[in-house]
């Protein structure tokens, strides 16, 4: 029949590689959490219409560099791409076979591919009109808005008492006037949205067999309108952190100047041509935001009881939230040599 293991190490969704006996082809199963995805059908929309528009862009380009979309794999018992069961979403995904990712970074050569990676993805949808793609996750990358959900969840609360919080509330307090950089440049016209894909960590960059060269981005719940700056940030924050997201010594974090050159000399080779004198003004903004935002969201979970990110022992969102503090603190602290890098390769 079939064998049904644990595939990747998402926090949101519950995935597996599925290989069947009588054929060679893999798939991707995954139950979709839908407390944190309410409209799992627009979900799969965004997934489709992100992958015609790959195929046609590959159509009219068959010289274009290989690039791979994960596709959905129709159900025979739905008319839809996914089945419920017991109030459960399920969906196929198209396994990439012949591939592989890594968790961290280890070298610029491959933080260069990884740019290269979120700049051709850019690249491929910068056409596809922001009118096409559903809001699949309202909020979502709106740092003002988690702002808001932590203030609300403090004051629902009995204050906290221990030291690491209470370091960690401070850390947020003080960088409270800045946290509303990107959207009150969205707002005043200065960044428009575009197709983003919402969650370009390092492990959602699939590489091929030889660890050298890119060619696909999986986890598309989160291709929607958006800031390009949120995809630049977030693939920033996890591929220059070497030591990952959960590091037993938090003092040991740092966000590593090398790596940054080489991703973002990746991103910008593959992605110049659409990007506005603005939008790189607002890089070094976004590379500072968007850790200080996932510390955020997952200060607010702690702080909350854990409702969103899961988690395997109680404390683990709050030491996920000071990584990420510490990483701000390191790019805050490094912010002239990253300005110099940009402004070099600007
Ligand atoms: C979540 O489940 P996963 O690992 O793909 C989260 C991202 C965070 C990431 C941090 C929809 O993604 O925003 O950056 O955890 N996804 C959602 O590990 O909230
Ligand atoms: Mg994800």
């Amino acid at each position: 029949m079939a064998s049904v293991s644990p595939l990747g190490n998402g926090i949101i969704n519950d995935t597996y590689l599925v290989s069947l006996t009588a054929a060679p082809e893999r798939f991707v199963l995954q139950r979709v959490n839908t407390e944190v995805f309410q409209h799992p059908a627009l979900v799969m929309a965004n997934i489709e219409v992100l992958a015609r528009h790959v195929q046609a862009r590959q159509t009219a380009d068959p010289t274009a560099a290989p690039w791979i979309v994960p596709e959905l794999v129709p159900a025979r018992s739905a008319p839809q791409p996914w089945v419920e069961v017991e109030g459960q979403t399920w969906r196929l995904l198209t396994y990439i076979d012949n591939t592989r990712c890594f968790d961290t970074v280890t070298s610029p050569a491959q933080a260069r591919e990884v740019g290269r990676a979120l700049g051709t993805f850019h690249a491929l949808i910068s056409d596809l009109p922001v009118s096409a793609l559903a809001d699949t996750l309202e909020g979502f990358h709106i740092t003002p808005g988690y702002l808001a959900q932590f203030d609300a969840v403090l004051a629902a609360g009995s204050p906290p008492t221990e030291a690491p919080t209470l370091e960690a509330l401070r850390f947020v307090e003080e960088r409270r006037g800045s946290m509303a950089v990107l959207e009150e440049a969205k707002a005043a016209g200065h960044l428009v949205e575009r197709p983003i894909h919402g969650d370009p960590k390092v492990n959602n960059v699939l590489m091929d067999r030889g660890g050298t060269q890119a060619v696909a981005l999986i986890d598309l719940d989160t291709v929607k309108p958006g800031l390009v700056h949120y995809d630049i940030g977030d693939a920033l924050r996890s591929g220059c952190n070497p030591l990952g997201e959960e590091p037993p010594d938090l003092t040991a974090v740092c966000f590593d100047l090398d790596l940054a050159r080489a991703m973002l000399e990746g991103y910008l080779g593959a992605a110049r041509g659409f990007l506005t004198p603005a939008d790189l003004e607002h890089l070094f903004a976004a590379i500072r935001l968007l850790p200080l935002e996932l510390g955020l969201r997952f200060l607010t979970d702690h702080l909350a009881g854990d409702h969103y990110f899961k988690t395997s022992y109680p404390g683990q969102n709050l030491h996920r939230a000071r990584v990420q503090f510490q990483l701000t603190r390191s790019i805050e602290d490094q912010e002239q040599g990253i300005r110099a890098i940009i402004q070099a390769l600007t």
